[in-house]
């Protein structure tokens, strides 16, 4: 090799240096918040201009009782739990005959766009007057099935409420299933109680806080619980829980048989029968 070929070569390789990498200098770090600031011999921890927040851990409630879940400056959002308040032959035999005789259909609801979408659920609706939620109603339907009307019985005894109306879901397996929402529509009037009993498999019922207004409707860091609703269970939403709580029954990985829920609640006469559901 000449030495000017071998002078090109080197000057190719090696010509520039690498340029310095940057690190930051203690003033930089000094700067910025929630940091450690260097001293010439010491570190102090400076705490973040915002608070960390922390997101509570889900809670779950299995055991028989009443659960007073919050207490806002409206009132206390009540939960009362009673697995067991159909003995299992009794569940087991309701189950089959209003899985059979019930007048189930998949209903459409509209998007506040106007764009229709079918339940992922089917239902069926018993009451004198007709119930509006998700832009579309059901007609009354006062032809209480038999099962029905001694249920109605049995939780109004129990509960120390009385229902004129219930709304029937039931989810085939675990691809069917009902969004975040509160049953807060006029119709069923100011802080309603709804009594929900479950028949067939086992699905989680879940409630969300609703968020601080400061928090411009970010659930991340409200408070979740989960309840396992079973064969046989009865569960009753009292006080503030629709105005102060959301809930769902979201779809599972694994496989579910089919599960029936029948939700009694009291719907009073409005001018117009206009829902303002959130959607599920
Ligand atoms: O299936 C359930 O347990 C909940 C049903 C429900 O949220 C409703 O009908 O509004």
């Amino acid at each position: 090799m000449t030495d000017k070929r071998q002078r090109a070569r080197v000057q190719g390789s090696w010509a520039k240096p690498l340029p310095k990498p940057q690190h930051p200098t203690a003033q930089d770090v000094q700067s910025e918040p929630g940091s450690w600031k260097a001293g010439p011999q010491s570190f102090e921890f400076h705490q973040p201009a915002n608070p960390i927040r922390v997101i509570p851990a889900e809670k779950v409630i299995e055991k028989a009782g009443e659960y007073d879940i919050s207490q806002g400056p409206s009132g206390v959002s009540r939960l009362r739990l009673i697995p067991g308040f159909l003995q299992q032959e009794e569940a087991d035999w309701m189950f089959s005959k209003l899985l059979a005789e019930l007048p189930w259909s998949q209903k459409t609801n509209y998007r506040m766009m106007g764009d229709a979408y079918e339940e992922p659920r089917l239902t069926c609706w018993y009451g004198e007057l007709p119930y509006t939620y998700s832009r579309s109603t059901m007609d009354a339907n006062p032809e209480w099935h038999p099962v029905l009307t001694t249920l109605r019985r049995a939780i109004e005894q129990k509960s120390g409420h009385t229902f004129n109306s219930l709304l029937c879901n039931l989810y085939r397996d675990g691809k069917d299933s009902i969004g975040w929402h509160s049953d807060n529509e006029p119709s069923l009037g100011p802080q309603p109680t709804i009594a929900s009993l479950s028949l067939g498999d086992t699905r989680v019922f879940s409630l969300r806080k609703q968020p601080l207004p400061e928090d411009k409707g970010n659930y991340t860091y409200v408070e979740h619980l989960r309840i396992p609703l079973t064969h046989g269970t009865l569960l009753l939403m009292e006080g503030c829980t629709q105005a102060d709580w959301q809930h769902q029954v979201a779809k599972e990985y694994h496989d579910r048989g089919p599960r029936i829920n029948l939700t009694f609640r009291t719907i009073y006469p409005e001018p117009e029968h206009i829902g303002r559901k959130s959607f599920r």
